[in-house]
Formats: structure tokens, sequence, C-alpha cells
């Protein structure tokens, strides 16, 4: 089952969103593209209630990107973004959304942020990605999406905990900070990831 996960591929994390990813919008045709060579396509939802702590708006006093503590964890502080049923957590309009199968919401308790599609940050509830994946018998999972050093990133590292062989397409995703993502790339390979392109396929 050559399974890919789309990753919050969402109009907030694209170019005029509210937290938009530089090139943000330059994945959707690679892909669109590729989405024919997968058995199963599933995707996530960053899907936040407004009350979500971690908006800065809901810190009074404090300022988007600044980070603080939030249950025990360092929290980045960011702009309201994907707010539940808003036009900003809708994928973007011209993602080919036809093939997905299952989509899985994250972010949805306000005291928690939720970054890899499989668990919360405190690794305490998952989103029974896992779970799904391991009843259809997917083992070689290829992730791409928004943001690459955030949420694909924290996703993959789940996924290699997992026992799954792990791909990262990389023209697919985009950073939020291009030159961290570098640094992070290195780690997810000498942790058993596959780095390709779309065109490897
Ligand atoms: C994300 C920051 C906050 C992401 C989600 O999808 O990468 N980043 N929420
Ligand atoms: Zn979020």
């Amino acid at each position: 089952m050559k399974t890919l996960i789309l990753i919050d591929v969402q109009n907030d994390f694209i170019p005029g969103g509210s937290l938009a990813v530089p090139e943000g919008d330059q994945i959707i045709e690679p892909i669109n593209n590729m989405l024919p060579k997968f058995d199963l396509v599933v995707a996530t939802q960053d899907w936040h209630p407004a009350n979500h702590k971690s908006f800065a708006s809901n810190h009074p006093g404090k300022k988007e990107f600044e980070i603080t503590q939030l249950q025990g964890m360092e929290q980045t502080l960011w702009p309201d973004h994907c707010v539940q049923k808003t036009r900003g957590a809708q994928f973007h309009p011209n993602l080919e959304t036809g093939p997905i199968e299952a989509i899985f919401h994250k972010g949805m308790d306000p005291e928690i942020d939720s970054y890899s599609g499989f668990y919360d940050n405190g690794h305490k509830k998952s989103t029974g990605l896992a779970g799904y994946l391991e009843e259809k018998k997917a083992k070689e999972v290829y992730f791409c999406g928004l943001a690459a050093d955030i949420c694909v990133y924290y996703s993959i590292l789940d996924a290699l905990k997992l026992g799954i062989k792990a791909y990262l397409i990389e023209d697919a995703s985009r950073p939020l900070d291009k030159e961290g993502f570098e640094v992070l790339k290195k780690e997810l390979r000498e942790k058993g990831c596959t780095i390709l392109n779309s065109t490897d396929l």
C-alpha cells in the first residue's frame, strides 16, 4: 500500500493566509501530479477552536512568534490560524481532493498544540492515524505539505518511531524557516527517512 499523507495543505499556510509558508502555493501542482502514483491518499487538517492556546491572541500582552510555556512544554505563539470551519482552515482550492480517502483533524483541544498528524505535542492523545495506517497495511508512507519544518517534520518523527518506512517529498513541501529545515532534514535522514522529489516516484 503506497500511501501519501498530505499534511495541512490549508489556506492559512499558503501566501495570503494568516500563517503563510513562503512558496506554499508551489506545492499544489506537484501534489496534484503525483496523486495517481499512490494506492492510498490521506490528509491532515490543523483544526483549532478560536480559543486555542497556541494563538498569541489568547495570551493578553504576548506577541506573535513569542515562545511561552504550555502544558510544561515550550510553545511558539502563532497568529490565529486554521480556525475550524473558516476559509483559512479549508484545503487550498486548487488541491485535487478527490483521491483523499480520510482526513485526520488535529489541534482541537484548546489546551495543547498538535503538530504531528499522529499525536498531540504531549503524546497523550492519538488522532487515530497510526491505527488507520496499520489497518490499511500501509508500510511505506510518503509525507508532504506544510509546514515542512513543523507539522511534516513532527509527523515523520512519529512515523519513524512507529516503525513505518517514511519518505519526505521535498518539492511538495515548504518550510517556514529554510535554514532551520536543512538541519532537520539531516536529522530525519539519520533517523531513517528517505528524502526525494515527486519526479523520482
Ligand atoms: C503548523 C504551526 C502551527 C503546521 C500548525 O501545520 O506546520 N504550524 N500549527
Ligand atoms: Zn496550528
